[in-house]
């Protein structure tokens, strides 16, 4: 971020990265006029670089009961301009200890699903040579495959920590390989996922057969399932969530389904009994020791949505997880 050149300095005048762009003012313009970016932050194209970029991929090709994933970008953007920059569970101001910033969309050819994986591939990659990390909105979850190739091309097998109702393990959906139900069995079969260290977070409902499960540990993956967090507490669920990421690189994908229908009712394939907002806020809020190199929030469906009900908890769930990202950042300064 800083591009002077320290030999110009004056002694006395130490080189000071600049200060990042925060988001509108919204003392002088009212939250709900004008267009609305992520938080209202900065356009990436404004600011040129960022310590994270802010990315909406519409895609929902991929889906396999409810459509409709493609508008989550425009609603989950819409449902953030209440926002506000100090966040107190976290103590930490996110947009001001970091550069932060909407890049747009990546565009994806919602006809041709193997040419949308490869652009949201590239992308990504693309936006992180100006960013250094990503915060998506989907988008169907079908996405999440090529980010975590992105990801893992840069920094290796990443352990995946996946918040969703269901597996996303399936193998095939009419032949097809790549669906919003498989995404992690093929990120785990291509080496993006590091086998020892990933989890999936609020499991629950009915599932083909008992053999899901045993395929599913053998992509990598541990289960903490709704049952257990309502059984053991959501301090128990924490640690052993940390004791799976074992101090990795994480990635985090939240599937906005995650949450129980009565909190996220806007998504694709909704299962009764699941995490309140609430409970997911403070899981996240926890991970902020850990070393968070991506996330993504995605699923949300606003045709089903009601009151931005769904919109304003992806929202939530996105601005608590730049908030995690940013805590490095913001430690030394206490
Ligand atoms: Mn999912």
């Amino acid at each position: 971020m800083d591009t002077h050149d320290a030999s110009t300095q004056h002694p006395q005048t130490p080189a000071q990265p600049e200060a990042p762009v925060g988001p509108r003012d919204s003392s002088r313009t009212p939250r709900f006029a004008g267009a609305a970016s992520f938080a209202l932050l900065p356009l990436l194209d404004a600011v040129g670089t960022a310590d994270i970029a802010v990315a909406g991929v519409p895609f929902d090709s991929g889906v396999s009961y409810r459509p409709g994933a493609r508008f989550g970008p425009a609603h989950v953007r819409e449902s953030s301009r209440l926002l506000r920059p100090y966040n107190p569970a976290q103590d930490i101001a996110p947009f001001a200890v970091q550069q932060v910033a909407d890049a747009g969309d990546i565009v994806a050819n919602p006809f041709d699903l193997d040419e949308a994986m490869e652009q949201v591939y590239q992308g990504a990659k693309d936006l992180l040579t100006r960013a250094g990390r990503l915060a998506v909105i989907g988008g169907d979850h079908t996405i999440a495959y090529p980010l975590l190739r992105a990801v893992a091309e840069k920094h290796g097998p990443v352990a995946v920590l996946h918040a969703d109702a269901h597996l996303d393990t399936w193998d095939t959906y009419f032949g097809a390989p790549l669906t919003h139900g498989t995404p992690f069995r093929r990120a785990s079969e291509d080496g993006f996922i590091d086998l020892s260290a990933s989890a999936h977070l609020g499991i629950r409902g009915p599932l083909y057969g008992k053999a899901d499960l045993a395929d599913d540990a053998r992509l990598g993956f541990q289960i903490t399932t709704s049952e257990f967090i309502e059984e053991h507490g959501v301090a128990a669920a924490i640690d052993r969530l940390k004791q799976r990421l074992a101090g990795k690189p994480v990635y985090i994908s939240v599937d906005i389904d995650v949450l129980d229908p009565a909190h996220a009712p806007g998504t694709g394939t909704p299962e009764a009994g699941g995490l309140t907002s609430r409970e997911l806020l403070r899981i996240i809020r926890a991970l902020s020791d850990q070393q968070v190199v991506g996330v993504d929030v995605v699923e949300v469906a606003p045709a089903y949505d009601h009151a931005q009900l769904t919109g304003i908890a992806a929202a939530h769930v996105l601005y608590e997880l730049i908030s995690a990202m940013g805590a490095e950042k913001a430690r030394p300064a206490r």
